[in-house]
């Protein structure tokens, strides 16, 4: 094994685990991601980072696994030895946690249960320590308590997915105090970008706009328009899973920006980008609608601010225009206020656009 640092991703191929992974290799890590064997492919958002393997400037590494699969799991961590391991996958759609309930807790709840053992008896057999973070959510708060959330606010989580992550936040802590493992936990408020999954719903309102401008659809089907979510940019959230694991003692902390926003002014915003009205286009359908909804979300990120030094750097506004001016992108439609950057350029180059909403 040569001396880079090594990290382990599980999720490597969702948003997240793809800015993770530009950010870690940008730092000189070797990253190693956890992916599903798939009938399709699945590694859209990392594919402009690959490099073959028989190449020996490759410092990304990808391995077949599973989180239900915890023999595999323990194979992947005997084989990388990383030194921080970051576990983002998930079954993370909440609505769809209601269809499949038993698998999402066992991917997201068990999951993680499965990589703790793991670490510990690694750690326990061979004197290395790992450093573990934990993809929370602030679905964890759930119903609401406390206005803003932070680190203390009591958890009331209002579905299959939520309770899965208050189980797999516990277990952290645990393993954290039993078995002396550096395990974070991350509370995640929503975080978007253009490689946001289609079916969220920050994602589902600006490709739907790209295609209502394109001429490719002409309804948009939402649930409830007043739900209020803290909305950040997902490559500002990274930073703060890496933050967490470089400090001096491990902890919990809220990510979030402090401000929150109805779906409704979402679709205000996203609209006026492209001069139409939303109301001439959206549609209720109740099949979005989830048995138990979580209506306000709103973080408080001073404890991560002080101690992480993290700050986020795209405004709700922004973000609407950033992700709305990537679908557009996608279609070939330039902006009229502007072309889009470069960066947001890159980012569409594996947004998908068939017809799935
Ligand atoms: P995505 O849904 O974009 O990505 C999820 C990742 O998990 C994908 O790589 C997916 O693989 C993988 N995955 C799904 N099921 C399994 C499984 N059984 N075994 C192994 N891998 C699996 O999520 P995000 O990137 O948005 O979120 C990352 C993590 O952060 C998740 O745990 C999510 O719950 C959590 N979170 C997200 C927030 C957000 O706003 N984005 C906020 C707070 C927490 P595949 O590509 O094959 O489907
Ligand atoms: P959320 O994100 O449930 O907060 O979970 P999502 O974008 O799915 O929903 C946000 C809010 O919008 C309302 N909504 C709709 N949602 C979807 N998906 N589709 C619709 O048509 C629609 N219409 C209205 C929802 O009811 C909800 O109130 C995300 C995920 O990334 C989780 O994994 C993560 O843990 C949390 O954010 C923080």
């Amino acid at each position: 094994m040569n001396e880079r640092k090594r990290a382990l991703i599980t999720g490597i191929t969702g948003q997240d685990g793809s800015y993770l992974s530009e950010l870690l290799l940008e730092k000189g890590y070797e990253v190693h991601g956890i992916i599903r064997r798939t009938s399709t492919f699945n590694t859209d958002r990392i594919d402009h980072l690959y490099v073959d393997p028989h190449n020996t400037e490759a410092r990304l590494f990808l391995h077949y696994g599973d989180l239900t699969d915890g023999t595999t799991l323990r194979r992947i961590l005997e084989q990388v030895q990383p030194i921080e391991i970051y576990n983002l996958g998930a079954q993370s759609h909440v609505r769809v946690s209601f269809d499949s309930p038993e698998y999402t807790v066992d991917s997201v709840g068990m999951g993680t249960l499965r990589i703790l053992e793991a670490i510990r008896d690694y750690q326990h057999r061979t004197g290395i320590k790992v450093r573990f973070y934990q993809a929370g959510s602030s679905e964890m708060f759930g119903k609401v308590q406390e206005i803003p959330q932070k680190e203390t606010t009591p958890f009331y989580p209002r579905s299959p997915y939520a309770c899965a992550k208050v189980y797999a936040y516990w277990q952290t802590l645990n393993y954290r105090e039993s078995y002396e493992i550096f395990a974070c936990n991350g509370i995640l408020f929503n975080h978007e970008s253009p490689r946001r999954g289609e079916t969220f719903v920050t994602r589902k309102i600006t490709r739907a706009i790209a295609r209502i401008v394109a001429e490719q659809q002409k309804k948009l089907y939402l649930g409830n328009l007043d739900a209020q979510r803290d909305w950040g940019y997902a490559k500002d959230y990274v930073q703060a899973m890496w933050l967490m694991l470089q400090q001096d003692e491990p902890d919990d902390y809220v990510v979030a920006t402090g401000e929150t926003h109805s779906v409704k002014e979402f679709l205000e915003i996203a609209f006026k980008v492209v001069n139409l009205d939303w109301q001439k286009y959206v549609e209720f359908d109740q099949r979005y609608l989830r048995p138990a909804e979580v209506d306000l979300l709103i973080g408080d990120p001073t404890k991560a601010k002080k101690k992480l030094g993290w700050q986020p750097s795209v405004t709700f506004e922004q973000l609407v225009h950033l992700m709305v001016e990537a679908d557009l992108a996608a279609l070939g439609i330039s902006m009229s206020n502007g072309k889009p950057s470069q960066e947001f350029l890159q980012d569409t180059a594996y947004i998908r656009h068939e017809a799935r909403v």
